[in-house]
């Protein structure tokens, strides 16, 4: 393996954990400049310490003001915190996360929090790259804790949340019985279950059928995800959500899952960026003219995709003769 270059100077000062340039290299991750590749590659090297801890569920379900309740937690506990929300939709404004002004005031200051909305954009390997890229960052800047905010809607977003380490899924007492939560895919990946807006009614009734819909999942499996209730405006709950993290990941850690899991997720983001690349590569062999002949005659039904894609693989892939790359 090559040496790694002498870092830049915004590579020093992101492992230094100074706060600007943390913001300014998620940024570049974001955008997919080129200049992200340094910072990524070096803050690569020196991850692996901090633990990530994904929350997901459906929109408005209080994941931003129990993530924050979880970071004040940490804080009393004595570990620092960094946050990414990631939104799908709005860029700039972080949505609810920066909308809570309130926790948000006490949480800024603090030197030991770190805060950070993410937008979906660019391509090379979607939203689970960039958010775990993302992580690396404040991983490799120190933080002991990195927590991933995340819609539990959408394949891409439920991809974000079994990036983390552990992951919990929050759902409200009108979550119902577990089927709606089962259907969005949101059962298969907590490792631990929240109720949130415990203070309405239902919220007894709502874990017991989130327990029992859980009785159906992987029989014998050595971790029994725990159904918690909170109320996250109020903080209640809240100490036992955290203590739910840390039980998992040690349990995780006697059992040997954790470093399988990592493993795991370290394929799905060789995976994600090999395809990517490829895909890139092989669109800029197509010339504009043939892509466009393509479609014409898949227009007018004088070919099919299928065997078009298979023409276009023959002439344009890397398969074909004399396609041996001159860069790397
Ligand atoms: N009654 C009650 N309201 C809560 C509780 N937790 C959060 N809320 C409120 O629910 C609303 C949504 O909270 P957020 O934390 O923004 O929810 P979210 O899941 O992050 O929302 P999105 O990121 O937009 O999906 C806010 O008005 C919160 O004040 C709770 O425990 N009880
Ligand atoms: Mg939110």
């Amino acid at each position: 393996m090559a040496e790694p270059k002498p870092a830049s100077d915004l590579t020093r000062r992101v492992l230094a954990g100074d706060r600007v340039a943390l913001a300014r290299a998620i940024s570049l991750i974001e955008n997919e400049t080129p200049q992200a590749a340094e910072v990524e590659d070096v803050c690569f090297r020196k991850s692996g310490r901090a633990l990530r801890l994904g929350i997901t569920g459906p929109p408005g379900a209080g994941k931003s003001t129990l993530v924050m309740r979880i970071a004040q937690e940490y804080r009393r506990r004595g570990e620092t915190v960094a946050i990414v929300a990631v939104d799908p939709t709005s860029p700039f404004t972080g949505g609810a996360l920066l909308g809570d002004r309130v926790r948000m005031a006490e949480l800024a200051g603090d030197d030991g929090v770190f805060i950070r909305s993410m937008a979906t954009r660019g391509s090379m390997g979607g939203l689970a790259v960039h958010t775990a890229q993302a992580c690396d960052v404040l991983d490799a800047a120190g933080f002991a804790r990195v927590v991933v905010e995340t819609v539990g809607v959408g394949q891409s977003e439920l991809e974000v949340a079994q990036t983390a380490d552990s992951t919990a899924v929050v759902l409200v007492p009108e979550s119902g019985d577990g089927v709606q939560a089962m259907k969005a895919g949101l059962m298969e990946i907590g490792d631990l279950f929240v109720i949130n807006k415990s203070d309405r009614d239902g919220a007894d009734r709502a874990a017991f059928s989130i327990r029992s819909a859980l009785e159906l999942r992987a029989p014998g499996s050595a971790w029994s995800p725990p159904v918690l209730q909170t109320v996250a405006t109020e903080g209640r709950g809240v100490a036992e959500v955290v203590e739910a993290f840390e039980e998992h990941l040690e349990h995780m850690r006697v059992h040997g899952g954790f470093e399988r899991r990592r493993r795991r997720r370290f394929e799905q983001r060789l995976d994600d960026l090999l395809r990517a690349h490829l895909w890139q590569e092989f669109r800029a062999q197509v010339p504009a003219a043939e892509w466009a002949a393509a479609l014409d005659r898949l227009e007018s039904r004088r070919a099919t995709p299928n065997g078009t894609a298979a023409v276009l693989i023959e002439r344009f892939g890397a398969n074909r003769p004399g396609a041996a790359r001159s860069s790397g």
